[in-house]
């Protein structure tokens, strides 16, 4: 596939050989990260990079736009029907950028907006206080109950009665359990608050049905495209179309100049593919899987956040069990499993050097890993986490799980 970069650029040509390589060789767990299909991957490397379109179709700022408007308009209307949407802006370059247009089209800066805590599993673009949205509005944060590690819908009702936002912010980066999205709905009609999910981790899941759709309740949903949805880097907004001329001038001019059409070709490939029956099939296998994973680690010792996972994705508690997960993330990298340290909901712990470390199904089930090989995983994560200062065992692990690599490959 990247047979002319290597001609034309040795130096980036390596750097990329050994990205593929490493993407192999090594059992991606990062719960964010996905595998995209060749069709997308030649989708964001055509010739769509070449062409500047500011505006939205049949109302551009360039000239030459014809093929592009009909590029956009595929993208759009394969979105709407995926998510049962009235309208959909396919540009935000990124989630945080989706998130930012919502906020930048509803809010007045100070206004006042609730999210979930980045340290109980949302997301920086939730009220963090060193990013934009912390910094320009009032975000307060609300949590997961200390005894369950999962929302309490009258604790957020509570707290939405005391703080009277303009806007409840509902989604994670970090969360095992399904959201209520109803509920979130009528506690938002009960202080006349704005509802915006960030369904980014779980958008393939609702995809699918696996997860239930917060379309019908929220005024807007933002998603990236990469993760669960398996597409290209990006993001996506979906709204009630009362809101579609607001939400389109957020995103440009509001926040963004030309829109990324070589990306926003690769999303309408991988919305055309979410739309096929196996799309389907995958989502189940991705939550059969982190099922089996959390099952796994749960037999050996190993304390799940929550006591398991509806998702994607779970967290283990690996302070529990005498090591920091910044300890953890190091020796499972060693041993050929790529994964992230996380904090946990009232970890005692710092951010850089936190209690846990967040593990995701979607990667390894787009390569074909079943219910017994990520019981395998479970088994060498445990292994790799009880020897973590054994280079020797790290090192057999390793070449353990370049053997079962071997056998599912990558897109490419
Ligand atoms: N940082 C991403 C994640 O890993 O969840 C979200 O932006």
């Amino acid at each position: 596939m990247y047979k002319n970069l290597r001609l034309a650029d040795n130096e980036v040509a390596q750097a990329l050989d050994l990205e593929i390589q490493r993407q192999r060789h090594h059992l991606e767990l990062i719960a964010s990260e996905n595998y995209a299909s060749v069709a997308v991957m030649q989708a964001m490397g055509s010739h769509f990079t070449n062409k500047y379109a500011e505006g939205y179709p049949g109302r551009r700022y360039y000239g030459g736009c014809m093929h592009v408007d009909t590029l956009e308009d595929i993208a759009r209307n394969r979105a709407k029907e995926l998510f049962g949407a009235e309208h959909a802006n396919v540009q935000p370059h990124s989630g945080a950028q989706a998130n930012m247009s919502i906020y930048l089209a509803m809010l007045k800066p100070r206004d006042v907006v609730m999210g979930l805590d980045l340290a109980h599993g949302g997301h920086l673009t939730h009220g963090h206080p060193l990013n934009s949205s912390g910094l320009l509005y009032d975000f307060k944060g609300y949590q997961v109950k200390k005894d369950t590690e999962r929302l309490d819908m009258d604790e957020v009702r509570a707290k939405a009665k005391e703080i009277n936002p303009k806007m409840i912010v509902v989604g994670a980066s970090a969360y095992p359990r399904i959201f209520d999205f109803k509920a979130f709905r009528d506690i938002c009609d009960e202080v006349d608050a704005l509802m915006m999910v960030d369904m980014a981790h779980i958008a393939g899941l609702v995809a699918t049905g696996h997860h239930p759709s917060p379309v019908p309740f929220a005024d807007f949903v933002t998603t990236t495209t990469h993760k669960t949805l398996r597409g290209p880097r990006g993001g996506l907004v979906l709204c009630k179309e009362k809101y579609a001329k607001e939400i389109d001038r957020a995103v440009f001019p509001g926040i963004q100049g030309g829109p990324l059409m070589h990306v926003i070709a690769a999303k309408a490939v991988s919305f055309g593919e979410a739309l096929k029956p196996d799309f389907k099939a995958y989502q189940d296998q991705v939550i059969r899987n982190a099922t089996a994973l959390a099952n796994s680690l749960q037999e050996k010792g190993w304390r799940i956040v929550s006591g398991g996972t509806d998702n994607h994705l779970l967290l283990v508690d690996v302070f529990a069990n005498g090591m920091l997960g910044s300890e953890a993330e190091k020796a499972l990298d060693k041993a050929g499993i790529t994964v992230n340290k996380n904090g946990i909901p009232f970890d005692p712990n710092p951010p850089l050097k936190p209690s846990g470390i967040r593990l995701g199904s979607p990667a390894v089930t787009t390569r074909g890993l079943k219910e017994p090989e990520m019981k395998q995983v479970g088994t060498w994560i445990d292994e790799a986490l009880r020897n973590r200062t054994d280079e020797a065992v790290l090192d057999k692990i390793y070449k353990e799980v370049e053997q079962l690599t071997e056998k599912y490959p990558i897109p490419e």
